[in-house]
């Protein structure tokens, strides 16, 4: 496959993350198990056992739960940004594959999970939540399988009523359960409702990728990225959300190669802008971008060093992310 060098890096990025989640998951699993074995030696000693429940609750019932959460819950890859901004050929160059349909008119309008999976099809489940399953054979092409997505995420697309899509496909580099969340512009007062869906997924994202449009004035219509943010902190005024950290997303600078102005200018730009309005921004956590440029290089076996930035930028900043998640999660510990 001819964008294998490059996919496969991104390929082994994600690959690494992900083995990392897994591994402290299952240490956590296994304090989970060394608490609840004690819990049980120490059965007699009623005392002890109401102590601990005064102090954590019902602890014996309430971990069994938690570690099922633990292992079965969806791990989710964020990809969002402004309409037209590059996040589903980012996602096509980060899998190797066109399966994403990248279009500069009709944009998407739902949100698409690409899940890991031996079988090759799309669920579209509507808003009555009736589902409907396309099959691809082995066969079929990326282009093929584009051509379908396309009928049901865009905004100009046959099927308006589509509530979500589900793409199952072979992406060995999607362990567990983690799964690659296309989002529609975001941050628009004009669809409260996948506002919402994004929030959802927030909290338990492994990744939150924001794909800015370099080439559009500095890219950033930062009332968007604020309207994020706002939602963020009243997420977390009532307690929600603790564990997404702000700091922790990974701003892309894409369309680097359609910059007009000068490059330290636009860049300039957006980092004030960011910093103005993200949290905790940090300049490392910004990188360029030609996704185009990108997949022409991957034609060819090779790779941008913006791109290999970005990926170890990504590599580095994901395992403290999941760290503090575990850290979370495990708090009454
Ligand atoms: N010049 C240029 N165009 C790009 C780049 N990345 C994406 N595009 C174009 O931008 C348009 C929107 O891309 P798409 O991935 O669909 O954006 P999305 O709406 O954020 O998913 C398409 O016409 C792409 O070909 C890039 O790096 N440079
Ligand atoms: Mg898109």
């Amino acid at each position: 496959m001819s964008e294998q060098s490059s996919a496969n890096q991104g390929q082994s990025v994600v690959t690494k993350i992900l083995d990392f989640d897994l591994q402290r998951k299952h240490k956590l699993v296994e304090i989970y198990d060394d608490i609840l074995q004690l819990a049980d030696e120490l059965q007699r000693e009623k005392s002890i056992i109401q102590e601990l429940t005064t102090q954590f609750g019902n602890f014996r019932s309430e971990i069994p739960n938690s570690k099922e959460i633990l292992l079965e819950e969806e791990c989710p890859i964020i990809i969002a940004g402004e309409t037209s901004a590059g996040k589903s050929g980012f996602i096509n160059l980060l899998i190797g594959s066109d399966i994403f349909p990248v279009s500069a008119l009709a944009c998407t309008s739902t949100i698409i999970k690409l899940h890991n999976s031996t079988k090759r099809e799309i669920r579209v489940t509507d808003d009555k939540g009736k589902e409907k399953v396309i099959e691809f054979g082995p066969d079929n092409e990326s282009s093929s399988i584009q051509k379908e997505v396309r009928k049901y995420v865009t905004i100009k697309g046959e099927f308006l009523n589509c509530k979500c899509v589900d793409m199952y496909f072979p992406v060995p580099m999607l362990k567990g359960n983690t799964v690659i969340v296309d989002t529609p512009g975001i941050g628009t007062t004009a669809n409260p409702e996948l506002n919402a869906r994004l929030f959802e997924f927030l909290p338990r994202a492994v990744a939150f990728i924001y794909i800015i449009d370099s080439s559009r004035a500095g890219g950033l219509e930062n009332d968007r990225l604020l309207a994020i943010f706002e939602e963020l902190r009243s997420w977390r005024q009532r307690g929600k959300l603790i564990e997404f950290d702000a700091s922790r997303t990974i701003f892309v600078c894409n369309k680097w190669d359609a910059v007009e102005e000068e490059e330290d200018e636009v860049l300039n730009y957006i980092t004030e802008t960011l910093r103005e309005h993200w949290p905790n921004f940090h300049e490392k956590q910004l990188f360029k971008l030609s996704v185009k440029e990108e997949k022409k290089l991957a034609k060819q076996e090779k790779s941008s060093e913006n791109y290999r930035k970005l990926l170890s930028g990504i590599k580095k900043m994901v395992p403290s992310s999941l760290e503090a998640k575990v850290v979370m999660n495990a708090r009454y510990l």
